[in-house]
């Protein structure tokens, strides 16, 4: 006999509670609304924010928990994660009332069209972790209040238009692992506080204006995996406090304006799988020790001012795919033994002053897709086991002094595609080795 009461009781129970019950995070909800409207483009098909109302159709009290792109705490109380990624939202922050979030723990805007600046408010979400404002289109600076998120480890304001300096207060993010900054126009130098951040695991300041020297207290970041502050206009040397990085797997410093030789400190470390110091005006030889690094993928030297010999001990580079040493000044003999770099794909040796023969043993670089050895003073005949490779999809040897004929063996390289060996002493002609392929 209760069952009909019950049936009864509960719409009622319902209705009682929709439209009138208020939550802890009602106010979260009246903020998140008030920053919708101000949003531009209303015409973002969205379905993907029409979950943002406050009477959704079985809502029992307000709170935008169940909201596209929002998620609470357990208890439901309170606001925790913001995902809003890759959604074309066109806006501002102004309107976006940071203080009414004391309990967000990850804010991700990436890949939206949001403009305009980062407002100083932002220091207000202090229970933050995670910030990833990337790939939009943010002007102005980076406030200096991001120094009060302190719980904050990943920070991504990479691929803006944000200019202005690195605040020094970053460094007081003691728990920071990720900082990206990448592709913005920061300038200024990079602050020497960073050193303080020993959790930081990826640094990544490339594409900005940065000036002035790599601060020695780099060489602190001891959890530091990948430091990538390419294509900015450091210069000075390369500090040899960085051979305290030993978890470092990336290292790119290309495209700036760093002199001095390379320390040899970076042959110790061994975690190494890519290492780019191209685009500098770095001198002196290849460090020796740089066959220590045996799991190094990728070694990009060139541009430089780079003289000496190409090491033989570079055989030791097992896992080398990629080695360029273009465009440097470097002389003597190509190593035999580079034969024994079994891995390698991309091989670029052009505009250097190497002489002598090409090794025989070039022939054993069985994965080689690219062979680029124009415009140095290499001579003797073109070894037969070139038709070896036959992987080989460009062939330059353009600009030497090599003599004889072209070997029939290219024959066999059935994927070639480009071919130079204009500017030598040759007999016969390409398309005479070539001439298979065509068939
Ligand atoms: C909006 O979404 C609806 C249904 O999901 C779709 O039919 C319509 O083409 C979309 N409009 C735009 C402008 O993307
Ligand atoms: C009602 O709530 C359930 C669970 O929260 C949800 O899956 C459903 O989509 C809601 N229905 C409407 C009409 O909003
Ligand atoms: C964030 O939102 C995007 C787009 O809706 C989605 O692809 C991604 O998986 C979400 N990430 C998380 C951590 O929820
Ligand atoms: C975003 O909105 C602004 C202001 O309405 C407008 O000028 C701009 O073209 C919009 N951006 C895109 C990519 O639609
Ligand atoms: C933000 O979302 C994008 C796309 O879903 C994702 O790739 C990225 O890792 C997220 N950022 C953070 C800090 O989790
Ligand atoms: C970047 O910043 C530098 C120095 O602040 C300035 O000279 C340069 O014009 C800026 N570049 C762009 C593309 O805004
Ligand atoms: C951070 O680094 C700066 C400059 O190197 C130093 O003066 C400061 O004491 C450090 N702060 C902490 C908390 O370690
Ligand atoms: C580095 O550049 C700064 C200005 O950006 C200049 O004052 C300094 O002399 C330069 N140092 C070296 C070693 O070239
Ligand atoms: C390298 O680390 C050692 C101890 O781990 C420290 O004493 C030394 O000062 C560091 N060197 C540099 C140049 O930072
Ligand atoms: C490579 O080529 C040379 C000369 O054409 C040949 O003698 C040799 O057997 C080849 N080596 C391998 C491993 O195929
Ligand atoms: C091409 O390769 C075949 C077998 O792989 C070999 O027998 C032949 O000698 C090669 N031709 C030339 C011209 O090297
Ligand atoms: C409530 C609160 O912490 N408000 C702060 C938000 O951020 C601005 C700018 O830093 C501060 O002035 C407020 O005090």
């Amino acid at each position: 006999m209760g069952l009909p009461i019950f049936n009864i009781l509960i719409p009622f129970l319902l209705l009682n509670f929709s439209h009138t019950v208020t939550s802890d995070s009602s106010g979260e909800a009246y903020a998140l609304l008030n920053w919708k409207t101000s949003l531009q483009n209303q015409n973002l098909n969205s379905s993907l924010l029409s979950s943002w109302t406050l009477y959704p159709a079985n809502a029992t009290k307000i709170s935008p928990c169940s909201w596209f792109g929002i998620s609470c705490n357990h208890a439901g109380s309170r606001v925790i994660n913001i995902n809003l990624s890759t959604l074309r939202l066109n806006g501002t922050f102004q309107d976006f009332s940071f203080s009414s979030f004391p309990h967000l723990v990850n804010l991700n805007l990436s890949f939206n069209l949001f403009f305009g600046n980062i407002p100083p408010q932002i220091g207000n979400l202090s229970k933050l972790q995670n910030l990833d404002l990337g790939s939009n289109q943010l002007s102005g600076v980076i406030p200096p209040e991001i120094g009060k998120l302190n719980q904050l480890r990943r920070l991504y304001l990479d691929v803006n238009q944000l200019h202005g300096t690195i605040p020094p207060v970053i460094g007081q993010l003691s728990l920071i692992n990720v900082l990206a900054f990448c592709h913005n126009n920061v300038s200024g130098r990079i602050p020497s506080s960073l050193g303080n951040l020993s959790n930081l695991a990826l640094l990544n300041l490339n594409a900005n204006s940065l000036f002035g020297s790599i601060p020695t207290v780099m060489g602190n970041l001891k959890s530091l995996s990948t430091l990538d502050l390419s294509q900015n206009q450091l210069n000075g040397s390369i500090p040899c406090s960085l051979d305290n990085l030993s978890n470092l797997d990336t290292l790119f410093l290309y495209k700036n304006s760093l002199s001095g030789s390379i320390p040899s400190i970076i042959g110790n470390l061994k975690s190494l799988l890519r290492l780019d110091l191209s685009e500098n005006q770095l001198s002196g030889s290849i460090p020796l020790s740089f066959g220590n690094l045996s799991s190094l993928t990728m070694m990009s030297l060139f541009n430089n001012l780079l003289s000496g010999s190409v090491p033989p001990i570079l055989e030791n580079l097992k896992s080398l795919s990629t080695l360029g040493l273009h465009i440097n000044q470097l002389n003597g003999l190509i190593p035999p033994s580079i034969g024994n770099l079994s891995s390698l794909r991309t091989l670029y040796l052009y505009n250097n002053s190497l002489y002598g023969f090409v090794p025989e043993e070039i022939g054993h670089l069985k994965s080689l897709s690219e062979l680029e050895l124009c415009t140095n003073h290499l001579s003797g005949v073109i070894p037969h086991s070139i038709g070896n490779l036959t992987e080989l999809v460009l062939l330059n040897m353009c600009e030497n002094h090599l003599l004889g004929p072209i070997p029939k063996s290219l024959r066999n390289l059935t994927s070639l595609e480009r071919v130079r060996f204009n500017q030598n002493n040759l007999s016969g002609k390409v398309y005479e080795a070539l001439v298979i392929i065509q068939t």
